[in-house]
């Protein structure tokens, strides 16, 4: 048994990256599904309000952002690697390329073509997760352009596997697959029809088929409830401290992703890596607690 608990729901493209992960390391691991919109009422008392898709849990241990999260797969389940030529710079700009930009040209070209059709619940809720208009008008006019953006990146990728190497980094696949595959996936999946193959890309569609065809690893299902009774039945493990600050140690701390999903996390200062911040929290029916986040992306205030 690896522990590993993927707080999850099958339709979100941050997922499907850490699955894919998953399925090239060849893991047995459970997934815990979880709403599409809010209220999380079996997520948010592991994380201390953290919303977001996808959440790692290891007993009490609490990992958010997919990002985060893969590192933290390859550190306890290094073999195989997720970065295959130890090259980690390339799979490093690839992983903020794919979350980053081509995720936002996904995002026009799938709710600019459902346009009408996204429910207006999912609208309600996405409108609060991003403090912004999920203006429907605006992202169809701007679809046809993000359309034409999707095939622009797809050409650069192809670049990369025109000398005939099975995967992004080589012969291995690696996380930079998975990061770049899982933005296609969400296209054909949300909007078969759009840009089901890309025929004018040559190698992509090959590559897309060895990456799907990876698979998940060995996944089971788990209920929420017995998510939380794990992490109240297990203790967070002890993490490093970058030594520059050792003295914030055991303060009240917030932690919150600064893009969007900005709902804070509080707890005491537990640790930190060059990657990674960490803090405990006392859950009233869970006890304690530790919830991680990445550096990249989070900010940490005091309280
Ligand atoms: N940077 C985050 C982004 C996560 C993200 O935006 N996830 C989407 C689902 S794929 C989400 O949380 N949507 C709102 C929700 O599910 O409540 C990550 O890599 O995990």
């Amino acid at each position: 048994m690896t522990g590993i608990i993927l707080h999850q729901y099958d339709s979100s493209p941050f997922s499907e990256k850490v699955r894919v992960c998953l399925g090239i390391k060849g893991l047995e691991w459970q997934a815990c599904d979880q709403p599409v919109i809010m209220p999380k009422p079996d997520l948010t008392p592991l994380t201390g309000g953290y919303r977001r898709i996808p959440v790692l849990q290891i007993g009490a241990d609490i990992y958010c952002d997919s990002a985060l999260i893969v590192r933290e797969i390859d550190r306890r389940f290094p073999q195989p690697s997720l970065f295959p030529t130890g090259n980690r710079g390339v799979a490093n700009a690839f992983e903020i390329w794919g979350d980053k930009v081509l995720f936002q040209s996904a995002v026009l070209a799938i709710f600019g073509t459902l346009g009408d059709d996204v429910d207006p619940a999912f609208i309600k809720d996405r409108e609060a997760l991003s403090g912004q208009p999920f203006n429907v008008a605006a992202m169809k006019a701007l679809a046809p352009f993000a359309l034409t953006q999707i095939k622009a990146q797809a050409a650069l990728l192809a670049e990369q596997l025109a000398d005939g190497q099975a995967f992004l980094e080589g012969e291995k696949p690696g996380l930079a697959d998975a990061a770049a595959y899982y933005n296609f996936w969400f296209i054909r999946t949300f909007c078969a029809g759009l840009v089901d193959r890309l025929p004018d890309v040559a190698g992509l569609d090959g590559w897309y088929d060895r990456v799907a065809a990876i698979g998940h690893g060995v996944r089971s299902n788990l209920q929420p409830a017995d998510a939380l009774t794990i992490a109240k039945a297990a203790m967070p493990d002890m993490v490093d401290c970058l030594p520059g600050e050792a003295q914030m140690l055991g303060t009240n701390v917030m932690l919150a992703a600064a893009d969007y999903g900005r709902d804070p996390i509080i707890g005491t200062f537990a640790g930190s890596t060059p990657y990674s911040l960490s803090v405990l929290r006392d859950d009233p029916e869970l006890g304690k607690i530790g919830v991680h986040v990445p550096r990249l992306g989070y900010s940490i205030a005091a309280v």
